[in-house]
């Protein structure tokens, strides 16, 4: 009897391993807040194992002690240190090195002014971060993909990238930009299996209203008064889901809205 109790635990640490070792390597940016982090969590709860990114080092360690049962390594990086970026994944520990899905979720939008009285500082942190830091993490990720013939990249757009409105400016053209970069790269990855979405978000209260008005969280709440936005469990749960489709099924872009959100139509100036 105890012979056949121990021949059971051993199958289970064998199975126990042999999961492990299937199971998907899942890149994220933006882990320490927002959609970044639910992310984290819904994938990592999944038995799926973490490469989770962001600047701030507290975060990522506060992610790893409330994830402490999973597998989560994380990494402290700017995304627009071109150099780090690449460094960060050549150097990955070898059982995350095959990265299966990468969720490009870091991003910011900085001010809400209209164009002549916005900061030239703030739109090149946004270009710098939004554009420039996707495309860094997406080409180091990419050939990792490319030569195992699978993979799935998400993409966090924005309806700001589809949609113009007052003060969005540049935030909204480098959204217009993930758009854009999105469908090119599902071209160029033609017969590579890899699979490309942009998820375009509305409304929704994560830190990024803190985030764009520069640590006024009075202002930032005040913005969902009465308004029931999404929040990153309802982004984390459209990725998750994405992800669990049958493999020859591509979704290009998804624009998601609370019910609460509609568009505001044409502005007309009159005799101006
Ligand atoms: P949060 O502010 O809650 O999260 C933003 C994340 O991006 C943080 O984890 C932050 O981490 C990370 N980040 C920002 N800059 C950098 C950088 N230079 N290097 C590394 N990481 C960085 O906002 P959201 O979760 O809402 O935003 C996630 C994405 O969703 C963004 O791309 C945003 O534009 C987009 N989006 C947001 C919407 C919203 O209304 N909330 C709607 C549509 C799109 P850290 O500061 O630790 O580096
Ligand atoms: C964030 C959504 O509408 O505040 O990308 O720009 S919005």
């Amino acid at each position: 009897m105890a012979n056949w109790s121990y021949k059971a635990e051993k199958f289970d640490t064998i199975i126990k391993k042999m999961e492990k070792i299937m199971s998907k390597v899942v890149l994220v940016t933006g882990a320490t807040s927002g959609f970044g982090r639910e992310t984290v969590k819904m994938f990592a709860k999944d038995g799926c194992k973490i490469i989770a990114i962001g600047r701030r080092e507290e975060r990522l360690k506060e992610l790893k002690e409330e994830l402490n049962e999973c597998d989560i390594h994380t990494i402290s990086l700017d995304v627009r240190d071109k150099k780090e970026v690449f460094l960060a994944i050549e150097n990955l520990p070898l059982e995350y090195r095959n990265i299966d899905i990468l969720v490009n979720s870091a991003g910011l939008a900085l001010g809400l002014e209209k164009a002549p009285d916005a900061l030239l500082e703030d739109w090149e942190v946004m270009i710098d971060t939004n554009i420039k830091g996707l495309l860094y993490i997406t080409k180091a990720v990419t050939p990792i993909m490319v030569k195992r013939k699978s993979g799935y990249i998400f993409n966090i757009g924005s309806i700001a990238g589809n949609w113009p409105y007052e003060g969005a400016n540049v935030y909204g053209s480098t959204k217009a930009f993930v758009q854009q970069f999105s469908l090119n790269l599902r071209t160029d990855l033609k017969g590579t299996n890899i699979r490309v979405s942009n998820i375009e978000p509305g409304f929704s209260k994560t830190e990024f209203s803190n985030v764009r008005f520069k640590g006024d969280d009075k202002k930032a709440n005040a913005i969902y008064d009465g308004i029931q936005p999404l929040v990153g469990e309802d982004i984390a749960n459209l990725i998750f889901t994405l992800s669990k489709l049958p493999l020859h099924v591509n979704v290009n872009t998804l624009e998601v809205m609370p019910i609460a959100q509609t568009w505001a139509g044409f502005a007309l100036e009159r005799d101006c």
